[in-house]
């Protein structure tokens, strides 16, 4: 493998060795699967997006891996907030590697309540605010409603003078990036990370003629090579239209170098690997991070900031 080429980045202040990290949700609910991403080549870890109990999640079947990709209604399973606050208490900023905090409340004041309990912590990394849960019965996703996305952020910076990231979902008309990015431009955030699962997919098994996970009548979130394009696009379009200053964290279809390649040309600063790294385990880190070597080795590029937005049109 080329060994003069770096895969280091940085989101704000925060370095990291290597720009690939795992998507939350996959293989990071437990210590266990944390200290295995961390033991690994990624640059870090995100942990399962937490609420302030712990919760058992959807009833099963609910997720299901198809020759594409995967449709997920987990309905946020995770060991309570306390679990994953103290975990990135001890484990932050340790040899080039971050932990990302990710927190999802089921209602507004649940996730001033946990920012609040993070603001009082001695953990001083990232935090990931997850807008964009699919999968909660009766509920939204938060950031389709883009008021809702204006009157937390100014709740939460109040109070909270610690580094804040947002997990989007994807967006699909040009009106949505403008107005996602109008709000987020107000509002001192370091990173968005785009994108979530596609939410409320359906995925149908033909030959039992039936959906194939079990809650919500069989809808869910849609990752994997499906969602490739989708995810590329909420990168780029985001890129063009935040403040310079807003870091961008690229999830969505990863499954080689060449895709990781790909997010980073549309803007990425880092990329998150999710349904992928549930089909390989932590290995995938050392298998992209060399097909991403040797693409940039061949182009000639030594950092990923030599390509890192640069996407031609035509
Ligand atoms: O737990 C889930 O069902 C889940 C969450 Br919180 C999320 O943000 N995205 C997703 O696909 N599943």
């Amino acid at each position: 493998m080329p060994n003069n080429i770096s895969l280091k980045a940085n989101i704000g202040d925060y370095q990291f060795d290597n720009v690939l990290l795992n998507a939350a949700g996959i293989r990071c609910a437990t210590t266990d699967e944390l200290d295995k991403i961390l033991d690994s080549q990624a640059g870090g870890c995100v942990t399962k997006s937490a609420t302030p109990e712990p919760r058992k999640g959807n009833e099963s079947p609910r997720m299901k891996a198809t020759a594409l990709g995967c449709i997920n209604s987990m309905g946020l399973p995770n060991h309570g907030f306390d679990y994953y606050l103290k975990f990135a208490e001890a484990n932050q900023n340790k040899a080039g590697k971050q932990v990302i905090l990710s927190i999802a409340g089921l209602s507004v004041d649940q996730n001033l309540e946990m920012l609040k309990k993070i603001q009082a912590s001695s953990f001083d990394g990232l935090t990931e605010l997850n807008l964009s849960c699919p999968n909660i019965k009766g509920e939204s996703q938060i950031a389709y409603d883009f008021e809702a996305v204006r009157e937390i952020l100014t709740d939460t910076f109040k109070f909270f003078k610690k580094q804040l990231g947002i997990k989007l979902p994807p967006y699909f008309d040009m009106h949505q990036f403008d107005r996602i990015a109008e709000v987020l431009n107000g509002f001192p955030i370091t990173y968005v990370n785009a994108i979530n699962s596609v939410g409320n997919g359906l995925i149908v098994n033909p030959e039992t003629e039936s959906a194939v996970i079990k809650p919500k009548g069989g809808f869910g979130g849609i990752g994997g090579q499906y969602i490739k394009p989708t995810a590329l696009a909420n990168v780029r379009a985001l890129r063009l239209r935040l403040r310079p200053d807003i870091s961008i964290i690229g999830t969505g279809g990863i499954r080689s170098g060449q895709d990781v390649f790909e997010h980073i040309l549309c803007g990425a600063n880092l990329v998150q690997i999710g349904t992928q790294f549930g089909f390989e385990g932590t290995k995938i880190f050392d298998r992209i991070s060399r097909e991403l070597k040797e693409i940039m080795d061949k182009k000639g590029y030594q950092s990923v900031a030599d390509f890192r937005g640069k996407l031609k049109t035509l």
